[in-house]
């Protein structure tokens, strides 16, 4: 037994040496160390040893176990370490390679034609205000002069959530949010971009989803001479000096009188195509001075304060800027039509 003994520790490490992978080193473990192994299946013969021997004999079978435990984990170590360098160094990542070239975005062009807009008029010392998208009937068109039942609420397709609530179909509810926050007391000087909704159909240059800028300004002595050198200002720094401007007599509820600004089509040079319908003009933006009635809601003396407010669609102004010939390309989001216009 003794001989079996040592005979099996010299096997087992002679294998335990040899072996390279840890599951054949555990296969080891179990034939030598196992319930069923080597050392158990000559241990069963102990019972026929005399009781000197049997001491002896365990002694030396623990002695055995013990070496051959003891090499299994010492090369148990070794594997698992090998194999722990192998995985790194498969996963080694050559930090001095060239890396791929890394896409920049940029504003959407609309974004950058409106803080361009907002440069221009903060730079007049307007301020830039914000008011909701979701509107109430009342400041969408009862504070401006449009009240239950007027026809003139036809003018702009509204989509209603409920009866009172409902998109905002353009940004002068902002005029009266704004005035009204004054109290009646104060000068006004405030431009507010924002987007609008009607249930316009779409075409080259209608959205049911748009862009306006409005502008109000109300303060002692305001005449429509101010409104036209701020348009005047305005088209000059938007499209230069060679573009032709007309001011045309319009009608809108909250402002007497009321104008329309056109702009001369760039795309075909006022000769007439698709864009300006063959008109070589371009509406851009509606204006006029502030209805007193407007003014008095609001709280203002109108013996004292009087005003202009204008309302603009930077989407059309874009399109004129640039020669965009249909106002979908801003809202389809091809990345081919939008990174032409990225700002570097
Ligand atoms: C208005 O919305 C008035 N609130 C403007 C205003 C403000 C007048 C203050 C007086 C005082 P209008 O419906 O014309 O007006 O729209 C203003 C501008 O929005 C138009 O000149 C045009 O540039 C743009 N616009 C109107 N409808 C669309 C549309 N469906 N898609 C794209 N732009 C549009």
């Amino acid at each position: 037994m003794k001989e079996q003994l040592v005979e099996i520790q010299k096997e087992a490490l002679a294998k335990v040496a040899e072996v390279e992978t840890l599951k054949e080193l555990q296969e080891i473990q179990v034939a030598f160390l196992g319930r069923k192994g080597s050392i158990t299946t000559v241990l069963r013969g102990m019972g026929k040893l005399s009781a000197e021997e049997r001491p002896v004999i365990g002694e030396l079978a623990n002695n055995v176990r013990e070496e051959i435990s003891g090499a299994i984990q010492g090369k148990q170590t070794v594997l698992e370490e090998a194999a722990l360098e192998e995985q790194l160094q498969k996963e080694a990542i050559d930090v001095t390679l060239p890396s791929y070239p890394v896409k920049f975005g940029g504003p959407h062009i609309l974004t950058s034609i409106i803080e361009d807009i907002e440069d221009l008029f903060i730079g007049l010392g307007f301020e830039v205000r914000e008011g909701p998208e979701v509107e109430t009937d009342y400041y969408n068109f009862e504070a401006l002069n449009l009240p239950k039942g007027h026809p003139a609420r036809d003018m702009q397709d509204t989509f209603y959530i409920t009866n009172e609530l409902l998109l905002r179909t353009h940004t002068s509810p902002v005029q009266a949010r704004t005035m009204q926050a004054y109290k009646g007391q104060q000068p006004v000087r405030m431009i507010c971009p924002g987007k609008v909704y009607r249930r316009d159909n779409d075409d080259a240059t209608h959205s049911h989803q748009f862009n306006q800028i409005e502008g109000l300004y109300v303060d002692k002595n305001v005449r429509m001479s101010d409104l036209k050198g701020i348009l005047t200002e305005f088209a000059k720094h938007m499209f230069g000096q060679d573009r032709d401007i007309r001011l045309r007599p319009s009608f809108f509820p909250f402002t007497e009188p009321s104008v329309e600004m056109d702009i001369s089509c760039k795309v075909c040079n006022g000769k007439g195509c698709s864009v300006c319908k063959g008109t070589g003009w371009i509406e851009i933006l509606g204006a006029g001075m502030v209805h007193p009635k407007v003014l008095e809601m609001a709280g203002y003396d109108t013996k004292v304060y009087s005003g202009f407010a204008f309302g603009m669609g930077p989407d059309r102004i874009a399109m004129l800027k640039y020669g965009i010939d249909d106002i979908r390309q801003f809202y389809t989001n091809d990345i081919r039509f939008l990174k032409q216009y990225h700002k570097a």
